[in-house]
């Protein structure tokens, strides 16, 4: 499906663990409410009973992966995900707001892990061609607000990777929202109502630019 047929919109929140996608992805929801959109939100790994499942096997600290059956299993479930809930939502006139995507895979997997980035491009055009978000929110925070904010959860396998690994996905996110326009990043380790009210303005100002646009 691409974005000329699609007849709701399709928002992503990204950055490191603990940046605070998951409590910004609800209000981003309740923003959108707000404004009369239907919104389905979704999270990734995950979104399908399918999904669930690898996520399971993706977050499981004792049973790392290789690189490369790491990234084939985030690109598995995101086939199912895409095609049972983000497409079939967009295609009913659904906002989808998503805790993470596809460029996750390319800081976690392409910056972090060290697969090509040509690899992760490729397997992003046969698992959702023409489905990418209209808006991505990045939270961007160091390592250490990551780590400070997980100190009381018992860590999956992600979470217990060292600081270098941390500093490159950082990096990788930084880097990609420089290429593409569609990122907003938003500094994520003030207050919570300071980065609440940024991530509101940047929402805000995506729906106005789209109602001006009729
Ligand atoms: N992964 C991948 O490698 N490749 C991929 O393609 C995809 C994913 C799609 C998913 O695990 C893992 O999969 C993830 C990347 C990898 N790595 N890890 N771990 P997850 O869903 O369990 O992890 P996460 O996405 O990083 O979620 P998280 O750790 O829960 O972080 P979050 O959603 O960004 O943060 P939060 O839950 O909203 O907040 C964390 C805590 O901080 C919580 O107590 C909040 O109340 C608090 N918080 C939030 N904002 C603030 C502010 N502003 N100030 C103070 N405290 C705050």
């Amino acid at each position: 499906m691409d974005r000329a047929t699609r007849r709701g919109r399709f928002i992503t929140l990204e950055g490191p663990d603990g940046a605070g996608k998951t409590t910004q992805a609800e209000r981003v929801a309740g923003i959108l409410r707000a404004h009369g959109k239907e919104v389905v939100t979704t999270r990734e790994p995950g979104g399908t009973a399918l999904g669930n499942r690898l996520r399971q096997v993706l977050l499981d600290a004792e049973t790392p992966l290789q690189p490369t059956t790491e990234t084939l299993l985030m690109f598995a479930a995101r086939a199912e995900h895409v095609a049972h809930v983000i497409e079939p939502a967009l295609a009913a006139g659904h906002w989808v707001v998503c805790d993470r995507f596809t460029d996750s895979t390319f800081a976690y997997q392409g910056d972090g892990r060290g697969i090509a980035k040509r690899d992760i491009e490729a397997l992003a055009a046969f698992t959702h061609p023409g489905c990418w978000p209209d808006l991505t929110l990045c939270l961007d925070v160091p390592p250490a607000t990551s780590t400070e904010r997980m100190q009381e959860r018992t860590l999956d396998g992600f979470e217990r990777e060292d600081g270098g690994f941390y500093r490159r996905v950082r990096e990788g996110f930084v880097k990609r929202a420089e290429r593409e326009t569609r990122i907003v990043v938003i500094d994520g380790s003030r207050a919570l109502d300071v980065v609440t009210a940024a991530v509101q303005d940047a929402v805000e100002e995506f729906v106005r630019r789209l109602d001006a646009q009729g």
